[in-house]
């Protein structure tokens, strides 16, 4: 079986995985312990011809040691650039991570009242989970988390050791988000014999591994297992709708607690579902908007029941925002004002870890934004990790909360098959973000190729599924389609439209970025009348490199695109141009090709997060506007970090 095809039959069991359970962050509490599974785990890629070794061997059955080498690899981290070989850098197709961990004895002890669940914060692309050599889960798609419940294997085993098998696939497929192809080279005169590659049409390094945090925790047989929080304000009382799902029994009670952030009770209710009114709420506002930005309140669930005649507690408490998000035909309102995005576009990359989730890097990157005077940014192109999004909520980060379609370029992509599951990548998105009050937008692809005509069905289906889902949010797609053969343009909310005037084309014409930008924005606006977001512009600069006149790859260039950017965006940001999200925060890996130095070089911080010439210009800018836009009366101080 070639990898691509055995992935396609996976892909097929996955249809069939419908959830509709919750999938709630997992956080301690009086009622749930925690235990991380990050570190060393060992590590397999199976470089069989068909990749299918590990099946046929079953390497789950038993330690991973038993049938083959295996190397440590750590968790969370991509696997590509961690070791010396370049096949591995390069593989696609198998993989097998492998954990042994020493449970708790109080884990598995009671079976009636405790549960054991394992989690994993995301895995690229598809994986299969075993523990103790029993199949436990499947899942599609990197970047977002899956799990599964193990209590009746851990407690039916005799030791407290228990064994985690992931065999993971990053093959991508016409229909997998993102999609991609395998190419077999058959000419024998200039391929070995079943020598192929993988090609994809999007614009990153296809990084595989186990990228974020894998936990085991535990709750109560009976368990609070999703809550739906939405939030809105009339006149000076803030709403809170809840709704608590509960499984493991009909019979039970909810009491809920809103709290400040200081722990004083605001308000309290009751039931699975209800509304809590807080008068004169502080409201959840945007970083640079508000002087108190990120005001989190946190709404504590206790679930009371009863499990073999004893009484039987839960505890959940979900961090609650309250903010609104409108939007007209030419202003995007957060909490009733005006908001203006001056962001970035990111990636989940840095060096040897690739996509793993690394701490020190998040902070140093939520450093850089407020430095910048960003106040949002769109998870280009995937959902990023849960870690970061609590950081925008907490730091009042505005997120366009962007799903892993990126790449879809040919009809392939837009058959009833990719539907299906972009369907279930969005469901499972607003499963795990539908509560942070830091995401005021869905976006549901990158620059598709809208213009095709199944296109149009496509994303009016995309489209509509996910406001039916969610009905609080607006929706975009990314495009860089012409304006009026957009067929998915119709359905968005607010239009995204990437450009990169004076590099794709024209380049080195610096002079006509005017011209073309204020075209572009006029004529999507007659069009749709929707406002606007330049969702991409920029350009490439290698740091250090300096020419003046400017010429292309210098910093002196990448600054001059900018300001001609800048230009037109002051004039037409009063009329409906809602924000400018600049192409990239910073430098970040790409596959190997004649326009690319070593990856992507459009970061206004290079890949180590070192300023190039371009972010102090735009730091500039983002606080000017930062202080034209704020409800705060004195001027904000750029000068603070
Ligand atoms: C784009 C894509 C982005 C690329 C960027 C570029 O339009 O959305 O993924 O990296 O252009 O630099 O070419």
């Amino acid at each position: 079986m070639a990898p691509c095809c055995s992935l396609a039959l996976l892909l097929l069991c996955s249809q069939a995985l419908a959830h509709s359970k919750g999938m709630l962050y997992p956080r301690e509490s009086a009622s749930r312990e925690l235990k991380e599974l990050n570190g060393i785990w060992s590590f397999r890629a199976d470089f069989s011809q068909q990749r299918n070794e590990g099946f046929v061997q079953q390497w789950f059955r038993q330690p991973l040691r038993q049938n083959g080498p295996v190397i440590d690899m750590p968790v969370p981290a991509s696997f590509n650039e961690l070791t010396q070989d370049p096949a591995l850098r390069n593989y696609v197709g198998w993989v097998w991570y492998e954990k042994e961990v020493l449970l708790p004895r109080s884990w598995l002890l009671n079976a009636l009242r405790t549960r054991v669940v394992l989690r994993v914060g995301s895995a690229h692309y598809y994986s299969i989970v075993w523990v103790n050599g029993v199949n436990v889960t499947e899942h599609e798609g990197g970047h977002l988390p899956f799990e599964a419940d193990i209590s009746k294997i851990v407690q039916a085993s005799s030791g407290a050791l228990c064994r985690i098998t992931i065999a993971l696939n990053n093959t991508l497929t016409p229909h997998t988000l993102p999609p991609g192809s395998i190419q077999f080279m058959s000419d024998s005169s200039k391929y070995p014999k079943g020598y192929f590659v993988q090609k994809t049409k999007f614009d990153f390094f296809n990084y595989a591994g186990i990228h974020r945090p894998v936990v085991l925790y535990t709750t109560p047989t009976v368990y609070i297992d999703d809550i739906n929080v939405t939030t809105t304000l009339k006149e000076n009382v803030g709403v809170v709708r809840y709704q608590v799902s509960v499984v493991g029994d009909i019979n039970y009670s909810l009491l809920l607690t809103l709290r400040e952030k200081e722990g004083d009770v605001v308000t309290t209710g009751h039931g699975p579902s209800g509304e809590l009114k807080v008068v004169k709420p502080k409201l959840w506002w945007p970083y640079l908007m508000h002087e108190n930005p990120g005001y989190l309140y946190y709404l504590e669930v206790k679930l009371l029941a009863e499990v073999g005649g004893e009484p039987l507690e839960d505890v959940y408490t979900l961090p609650v925002g309250i903010r609104t998000v409108y939007v007209t035909s030419s202003q995007f309102l957060i909490n009733g004002k005006p908001f203006y995005f001056h962001g970035v576009n990111k990636h989940e990359d840095a060096d040897i870890r690739g996509k793993g989730l690394d701490w020190p890097l998040i902070v140093k990157d939520f450093n850089l934004l407020r430095w910048l005077g960003a106040n949002s940014f769109r998870t280009s192109h995937y959902p990023y990790a849960e870690e970061i999004m609590d950081l925008c909520d907490a730091y009042g980060i505005v997120v366009i909360d962007e799903c892993p379609a990126v790449g879809m370029k040919y009809e392939a992509n837009f058959g009833n098959k990719s539907l299906a599951h972009h369907l279930v990548v969005m469901e499972e998105l607003i499963r795990r973000d539908k509560n942070r009050p830091s995401v005021v937008m869905w976006s549901v692809a990158n620059e598709p190729a809208s213009e095709l005509p199944p296109a149009a069905q496509y994303f009016k289906t995309v489209i509509t599924h996910t406001k039916a889902i969610d009905p609080t949010r607006p929706v975009t797609f990314v495009s860089n389609a012409n304006y009026a053969k957009d067929r998915g343009a119709p359905y968005v909310d607010v239009i995204c439209v990437n450009s990169y005037f004076s590099w794709y084309h024209d380049q080195g014409h610096l002079e006509v970025i005017q011209l073309q930008l204020k075209t572009q924005f006029e004529k999507w606006y007659d069009h749709h009348k929707k406002p606007i977001i330049q969702s991409e512009y920029g350009a490439d600069s290698i740091p250090g490199l300096h020419y003046d006149p400017p010429l292309m790859f210098s910093e002196e260039y990448h600054t001059a695109v900018l300001k001609e950017y800048h230009s037109i965006l002051d004039k037409k940001r009063k009329e409906y141009v809602i924000g400018e999200l600049i192409w990239n925060f910073a430098d970040f890996m790409t596959d190997q090709a004649t326009t690319r130095v070593l990856g992507n070089k459009k970061g206004i911080f290079t890949r180590q997060r070192q300023p190039k010439a371009a972010a102090f210009i735009l730091r500039d800018r983002y606080w000017k506007l930062a202080n034209e836009s704020s409800c705060v009366h004195s001027t904000l101080k750029y000068n603070n970090f």
